[in-house]
């Protein structure tokens, strides 16, 4: 009688556990194999005395086909067929790595292929920067549900992606200072597979976040607070959305860099700019939806890894000093120039006194002050400015 229940266990690069269901008469067992592009059955016994065999220096990442035969007083039966395939060899690549201690140091930007191929393996990489950076992380072709963790080196968690079943896991951060940070792969609940690597791409984008204080006329509240304009809702700590841009410090003082996001109700926004932007010596320049565009006094130097500049501390922060100066010493970008050709005159006035008229309600240019209403309060702010206000820069 044939064996039944063939089945392959332990799978690795260069070996395999087989096993099958005991034949009551048998007295040994015949164990045969060979790759299953060839033609020919290798003898691994021919006396086998156990239910189980193990394959050794077989050939990574290949299909094998084996064969039980019991063999019986009587006579041998009939050969029992299966197949299985050893690891590729990717499957064990940085082993050990099971700690974060023992996390294995890897390039970023490139692919790093590896298996989870225990129900305890886990897999721990380490990527050390020099500067601050961003960091884009990818774990894909999972053949099961693994997860991607991200720490510091201190064991504190910075991100994490744990979706179900086979989707690939992504986990962004932006602006981590210079340091060694930390990436984890396992199986949810311990699955495993021994014949697909995952990809880990663990993507790094060095930058140089600089630090941008700015005041914005109509939306002051006095205490160096503004009104959070942008979603007060869901919100309440931002104030609205305004644009930097990096000029080259010699004419015709082109734009190198520019870069949109928010500042909060204080006027404090950090740009995260291409670390290429470090070094280089550039007029830092803050356009807002309806306020006056302005140029810092002077060239700023990036030094070092990071930067600030703050426009709010006098007027003269500014390129000809083009900012409004409130009775508590702060400067704030002037509002009105609201169809924004660097300049507050008649044209803008008459588009908020028009929609003063109307009595318009929104997220709109027109409304000066952030209060989500065109009336009267904004009606006399751009009053006082319509005389001609324009754009100082070099
Ligand atoms: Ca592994
Ligand atoms: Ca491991
Ligand atoms: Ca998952
Ligand atoms: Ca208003």
């Amino acid at each position: 009688m044939a064996p039944t229940s063939l089945t392959a266990s332990n799978i690795t690069s260069t070996t395999a556990t087989v096993s099958w269901g005991a034949v009551a008469s048998a007295l040994t067992y015949n164990v045969e194999y060979k790759l299953n592009s060839s033609g020919t059955w290798i003898v691994a016994s021919s006396s086998n005395a156990t239910t189980t065999y193990n394959f050794t220096g077989l050939t990574a990442g290949l299909l094998y086909d084996y064969r039980i035969r019991s063999n019986c007083a009587s006579g041998n039966s009939s050969y029992a067929q299966a197949q299985f395939t050893t690891s590729p060899i990717c499957i064990s690549a940085y082993e050990p790595n099971e700690s974060l201690a023992a996390a294995v140091l890897v390039t970023t930007n490139t692919n790093i292929s590896a298996g989870i191929n225990t129900s305890t393996d886990i897999d721990y990489y380490k990527v050390v920067t020099t500067v601050p950076s961003n960091f884009s992380v990818v774990l894909s072709n999972l053949p099961n549900d693994y997860d991607l963790y991200v720490y510091t080196s201190a064991g504190t968690l910075l991100g994490y992606g744990a979706n179900g079943s086979t989707l690939s896991e992504t986990v962004n951060l932006t602006n981590l200072p210079a340091g060694t940070y930390i990436f984890k792969v396992f199986g949810f609940g311990g699955v495993f597979n021994t014949s697909v690597c995952y990809n880990l791409f663990i993507g790094n984008t060095s930058i140089y976040p600089l630090e941008i204080t700015a005041l914005i006329e109509g939306y002051y509240l006095g205490g160096g607070l503004m009104r959070a304009v942008a979603d007060p809702t869901n919100s309440p700590a931002i104030c609205d959305t305004i644009e930097v841009q990096l000029a080259n410090s010699s004419a015709p003082y082109s734009v190198a860099y520019t870069l949109k996001g928010t500042i909060s109700t204080s006027g404090i926004g950090t740009f995260l700019f291409p670390f290429a932007a470090a070094g280089g010596n550039y007029y830092i320049v803050v356009k807002h939806r309806n306020s006056l565009q302005i140029w810092s006094s002077s060239p700023v130097s990036l030094s070092g890894t990071s930067g600030t500049y703050n426009f709010t501390t006098s007027a003269n922060k500014a390129y000809g000093s083009k900012q409004f100066v409130f009775a508590d010493g702060k400067a704030a970008l002037y509002s009105g120039d609201v169809n924004q050709n660097n300049i507050i005159d008649d044209t803008d006035f008459n588009t908020v006194n028009a929609n003063v008229n109307q009595f318009l309600i929104g997220y709109l240019t027109s409304d000066l002050t952030g209060d989500r209403c065109v009336e009267a309060s904004d009606y006399s702010l751009i009053e006082n400015h319509s005389g001609g206000l324009s754009l100082s820069k070099p």
